[in-house]
């Protein structure tokens, strides 16, 4: 069946399993090798830049690549699809701005021009350098076909984000060479089809080799190395289906752990148990030879399951871990693994990813547990099951193009989130009545009134997810995990909206009030919220935190960024609407501000987990205690956190911040000194804290206004976010809402200044 004509604009949804048709299928699962010589993908310095097309159904992205001419002719490129490809736009330049609030009128020029058609912003969302391997191990494993246009620009965007150094890759894009990243990414160039004596791979090698060896890598390495038949299964360490089993009460029974590190283990279990093997190929022995410094067939595996370069060993595994896995590995595993037990673990396993697989129709949390989940549901299924192939068609979603070539997003997408804050970023400037900005307005709030998610999963309890009804996602309803901070931002800026004279009623009071009561549900004994769940267990369970390249991953924590977003959520739907649960709300706004001030640092910062990093979480913190009136001239804590900003502006009036804030605990500055982003998240910071001191406040505007380019967009600058501590991911258009955002809000607070800054 050909591939239907369509146009981004038609919206309509794409027929399930179409790539099955498209994307042809090895007919059986004989010998990949002979396939593979048949199908393998070829590679070509580059693909035509004008023949992509980012297909946007209702939130769902996917890129396409249009091959037949007449095609390409009748889907003509977007905006946005030239600005994200990096193809050039050809803009007028705009009037010069005279104030602030021109700059943002210029800067929503040109972000309104990046707005989908289903009414979000979406952008990359890369940065880590562990994610498009996944996808790619998995489809190869699965002998799920890589067309050329793929496999060509994902070598281009390897090639790009090698170390211009040592040619291997790090943990993110601007992380330094680590096993972690080397060892997954020359296999996947390998796997796409890159030669082994490509210079490029030759060097990589070498830096390889250098580092010690696949033998160094961490835990998630070799576990996919196992998987890939490139190591052997006595390498991993234990991961146990079996944990499954334990009764709830347990301390620390897996349904108590982080979200991710939950679904992520699931899946790891179920191969692990299995021990299962990709089918053998050329490119597989070849990796055994390539990837070593021993000679393969007398590795000593067992012997080499704790082996890490030390770059890799964020968060060295403790001696409980280690004695776990000694007695896992030694004693468990020989002896007591008894087949019963193993069918019942694996079951249950697999029963538990076939919840996450109605719940999310396949797509899964995000872009690790995905791709596993695919080669288990292979594994057990084989080629022709409904969800594998479901699988593979989804795993498209979390692919992305940009001028460097192809990589994998941390998750589906920014949908919902940076949707969010591109309202609010209107709403501080005072524009949302300008007729102007209307129909871009109302596009965004009928994507928030879709993208709300309307009833809870199916088997909440049984498969240990949080209430959602009401809620938003970070990225859309089909992954449809609700998190706090994501709940609180769609929220406002809903309420926001539908408060603006002008716009529709879509989402109804009862919904409003779903939203709320699961909002509700975030509170923490300790008066703070979490991100996906309230936590479950204490800090203590990072003492089995395997992964060693993360720290903070075992279980939930309590975050200032995710509390503020639900106080200030809270507050402003306690304005208007008083009378709905008040009682609580008040109560909650209270302990959660009383915890923010328990959070300050000594030097008077808050750290952040989600953005980097003092400089993030104390915009957020300072705008927690403005909200029940705690500013700088009341407030100690709010003095003392402006104080700390203001100690960390630099001369030109911006700040700085550098992602090994994040590792090591201390502001750090970036050495390629002031960003546009950190400068706007510290003067939003200063401005909700009504610091009165405008000169430093004016400065840091100059140089937002400075780096604004004549078309009204700002240019990408260093990474903007961070998780688990060590592994950065960008957030490209926070370069455009936090800006716009904090000379909104200056230009409201000094409006006779418009002229003068
Ligand atoms: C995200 C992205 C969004 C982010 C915020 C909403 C910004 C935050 O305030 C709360 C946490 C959340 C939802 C978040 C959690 C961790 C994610 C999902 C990510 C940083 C994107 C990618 C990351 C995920 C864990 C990547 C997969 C890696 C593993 C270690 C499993």
């Amino acid at each position: 069946m050909a591939r239907k004509k369509t146009n981004a604009a038609s919206a309509d949804v794409e027929p399930v399993l179409e790539k099955g048709s498209t994307r042809k299928r090895f007919s059986n699962a004989g010998d990949l090798d002979h396939a593979a010589k048949r199908q393998r993908p070829e590679i070509e310095e580059r693909t035509d830049y004008s023949r992509w097309r980012l297909r946007d159904d209702h939130s769902r992205h996917t890129w396409k690549y249009l091959e037949d001419d007449e095609a390409a002719k009748n889907w003509p490129q977007t905006y946005a699809d030239k600005y994200f490809l990096g193809l050039p736009l050809d803009l007028p330049d705009l009037p010069k701005p005279k104030g602030p609030l021109d700059a943002v009128r210029n800067g929503l020029d040109f972000f309104e021009k990046l707005q989908l058609p289903s009414g979000h912003w979406g952008c990359e969302y890369g940065g880590p350098m562990f994610l498009l391997p996944c996808v790619v191990i998995a489809w190869y494993v699965t002998k799920t076909p890589i067309p050329w246009y793929y496999a060509t620009e994902i070598k281009n965007y390897l090639f790009a984000r090698a170390h211009p150094e040592d040619g291997g890759w790090g943990l993110h894009i601007e992380g330094e060479t680590s096993a972690f990243g080397t060892v997954l990414n020359y296999t996947t160039l390998r796997l796409v089809g890159v030669d082994a004596d490509h210079p490029k791979m030759v060097k990589a090698r070498a830096t390889l080799h250098k580092l010690g060896g696949a033998t160094h890598a961490p835990h998630w390495a070799k576990w996919w190395l196992a998987v890939l038949g490139v190591a052997k299964w006595d390498i991993v360490n234990p991961v146990p289906p079996e944990l499954w089993l334990l009764p709830d009460w347990i301390p620390f029974a897996p349904w108590r752990w982080w979200i991710h590190i939950r679904q992520v283990f699931l899946p790891m279990s179920y191969l692990w148990s299995r021990q299962w093997q990709a089918e053998e190929t050329d490119t597989i022995r070849s990796l055994r030879k390539e990837m070593f410094v021993e000679d393969w067939d007398k590795i000593d595996w067992a012997g080499h399951r704790n082996t890490i370069h030390p770059r890799d060993n964020y968060h060295p595994k403790t001696w409980l871990l280690n004695m776990m896995n000694w007695i896992l590995a030694n004693i468990w595993k020989p002896i007591f693994r008894v087949k019963p037990l193993v069918s019942k673990a694996e079951d249950w396993a697999m029963k538990l990813i076939e919840m996450e697989n109605d719940n999310t129709d396949c797509l899964d949390l995000a872009t690790v547990s995905g791709p596993m989940n695919l080669v288990c549901l292979y594994a057990r299924d084989g080629p022709d099951n409904y969800a594998v192939r479901r699988h593979q068609e989804r795993a498209d979603e979390f692919l992305w193009v940009k001028d460097e070539g192809l990589l994998a997003n941390g998750t589906n997408g920014v949908q919902c989130w940076d949707t969010a804050f591109a309202i609010q970023a209107v709403m501080d400037a005072g524009l949302t009545e300008d007729p102007r900005w209307r129909p871009m307005l109302l596009k965004a709030l009928e994507f928030l009134d879709d993208q709300q998610i309307r009833e809870n999963v199916k088997d909440q309890d049984k498969c240990y997810r949080q209430q959602r009804k009401g809620a938003w996602a970070f990225s859309n309803k089909d992954q449809g995990y609700a998190v706090s901070d994501c709940v609180s931002e769609a929220l406002k800026s809903v309420i926001i909206l539908q408060k603006t004279p002008g716009f529709p009623t879509l989402i109804d009071d009862q919904r409003i009030f779903d939203a709320i009561d699961t909002l509700l549900t975030y509170k923490n004994p300790g008066g703070s919220c979490s991100s996906y769940e309230p936590p479950r267990a204490g800090s203590w369970m990072e003492m089995l935190n395997a992964a060693e390249v993360f720290g903070q991953i075992m279980v939930e924590y309590e975050y200032p960024e995710c509390t503020t977003a639900v106080v200030t959520a809270l507050s402003l739907f306690h304005k208007h609407w008083p009378a709905h649960r008040a009682k609580e709300i008040e109560h909650f706004i209270n302990g959660a501000v009383a915890w923010i001030k328990t959070n300050q640092k000594p030097h008077g910062g808050w750290y952040g987990s989600w953005g980097i990093c003092f400089t993030y979480a104390s915009m957020f913190a300072l705008e927690s205690l403005a909200s029940t009136g705690e500013t700088y001239k009341n407030s100690i804590h709010s003095k003392r956190g402006c104080d700390f900003l203001i100690s960390k502006q630099r001369e030109d009036g911006g700040w700085s911040e550098h992602y090994k804030a994040c590792e090591t605990g201390e502001y750090i500055e970036h050495p390629s000194g002031s960003q546009v982003v950190m400068t706007a998240w510290a003067l939003i910071g200063l401005m909700k804290a009504k610091y009165p001191h405008k000169e430093a406040i004016a400065k840091g505007i100059r140089l937002l206004m400075e780096r604004q380019q004549p078309n009204g967009e700002w240019l990408q600058e260093a990474i903007e976010g961070v998780f688990n501590k060590s592994c950065m991911i960008s957030y490209p258009n926070y370069k455009f809402t936090f800006p716009m955002k904090a000379l909104g809000m200056f230009s409201k607070i000094y409006p006779d200044e418009e002229t003068t800054v």
